[in-house]
């Protein structure tokens, strides 16, 4: 008894050290980066990102990469969240592995931040440059003064090279060339080191002589005058006349040496051009909306009508980045992240063409793990248990219009 006793707690022991090595060389790669987190609503219902493209998924330091698309600020914003009154187009990476070399919103260069109104969609484009190697999962992004951070679909991109070889020029209007990557820093240097040595020669100088208790029984005993000579006193007055002396001779020098020089520019830029997008001819109304807890789909039964002169297709739904796609009428050709793409996850009852003038209700089913994995079943943690998203018809043309949908979303339970 008492041996299989022994073997049952040896065999638990060889156990439990296979588990904790395990889990030491367990690393999963994190495919997302704070979004999952934010509750579902709130990513369903601010910010809708779409026609994303990422120029590149391979780029060498130094070069560049554009990622550019369209976002629909959704009309109905959360209360909860600072109307986008101050915005500022963002790009979450882990500290400047890409330096942003350019960021533009309807044509515009934004290196501020930016107004944004409700109900408007905008085209922009961010162009990166490659700085640090390693595999980077870059997102779009918009942070909202009183709201937070909205976080885009992110994808993964590669930096190949040395961090060595980076250079950043920029050619100022005075007309000098230098590298922003290690610009100015000698001189940074230099005189956090002078003014720190400074700091140091003063204490060094009376850390000379005894500090503490001797100091402290001539207080005590009345002569603290004689604690500072005449020499103490000449040595005080040269290091704040040479403090003094230094700082005003050194701040003429620079002046001198760098004649002409700005104010930091800042402000709020207004009147951000939105997109001229056409009234779209086909009208939507959602019967119901509802989700299973636990599960990974949604579904919705949409009455809509074509009021247009070409016949239409369900093409494909987008809610928080997700894209549930109909593989019978539209694949993806834009490389647009795995874990955020379902190329069949849309399902329609009935997706054949409907003819202009046709009105027909229709059951949506948008299935796939990414309804899990990015937590947007976790809707049911949420205080509004609304959604939003889009939906893109596509004609037979080629032509892809896009509806706004929004309405309650009931959760079934099994
Ligand atoms: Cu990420």
């Amino acid at each position: 008894m008492k041996l299989i006793k022994d073997k049952v707690a040896k065999l638990s022991f060889v156990a439990l050290l296979l588990t904790v090595a395990a889990a030491m060389f367990y690393t999963p790669a994190a495919s997302a980066h704070g979004e999952k987190s934010q509750a579902a609503f709130m990513r369903m219902r601010t910010i809708h990102w779409y026609d994303l493209n990422w120029s590149k998924e391979v780029v060498k330091v130094n070069d560049t990469m554009t990622i550019s698309g369209k976002f629909l600020v959704f009309s109905g914003w959360p209360e909860t969240v600072d109307k986008p009154e101050s915005a500022f187009l963002n790009i979450g990476i882990p500290g400047p592995v890409f330096i942003r070399a350019g960021s533009w919103i309807g044509g515009q260069l934004v290196p501020r931040s930016v107004s944004l109104e409700l109900g408007e969609t905008y085209e922009f484009k961010v162009l990166l440059k490659a700085r640090r190697p390693g595999d980077w999962h870059v997102h779009t992004m918009m942070n909202v003064e009183g709201g937070g951070p909205i976080i885009g679909p992110g994808k993964w991109v590669t930096v190949e090279g040395s961090m060595s070889q980076f250079t950043n020029p920029i050619t100022t209007l005075t007309g000098q060339t230098v590298d922003l990557e290690t610009y100015n820093l000698s001189n940074t240097y230099f005189w956090h080191a002078f003014w720190y040595a400074f700091g140091v020669a003063w204490m060094v100088y009376w850390m000379k002589k005894p500090m503490f208790v001797p100091r402290q029984i001539a207080m005590d005993a009345g002569k603290g005058d004689t604690l500072i000579t005449a020499t103490d006193r000449k040595v005080a007055l040269a290091f704040g006349a040479g403090a003094i002396g230094i700082v005003a001779f050194t701040m003429a020098q620079t002046n001198s040496e760098y004649p002409i020089t700005t104010p930091l520019q800042a402000g709020l830029l207004r009147g951000m051009k939105p997109l001229d997008l056409p009234t779209p001819t086909v009208s939507v109304k959602i019967d119901d909306a509802t989700y299973r807890v636990p599960g990974r789909s949604m579904n919705m039964t949409l009455t809509v009508t074509n009021n247009g002169d070409s016949a239409i297709r369900l093409g494909e739904f987008n809610t928080a980045g997700v894209r549930f796609l109909d593989a019978n009428v539209t694949e993806d050709t834009t490389g647009y992240p795995d874990d955020l793409l379902a190329p069949e996850g849309l399902t329609v009852s009935d997706n054949s063409p409907l003819a202009p003038g046709q009105t027909r209700t229709i059951q949506v089913t948008a299935s796939d793990a990414a309804w899990e994995v990015y937590r947007l079943a976790d809707l049911i943690y949420d205080p509004d248990s609304r959604f939003a998203g889009l939906l893109f018809f596509h004609d037979e043309n080629g032509n892809k219009q896009l509806v706004q949908i929004d309405g309650p979303l009931i959760p079934t339970f099994i």
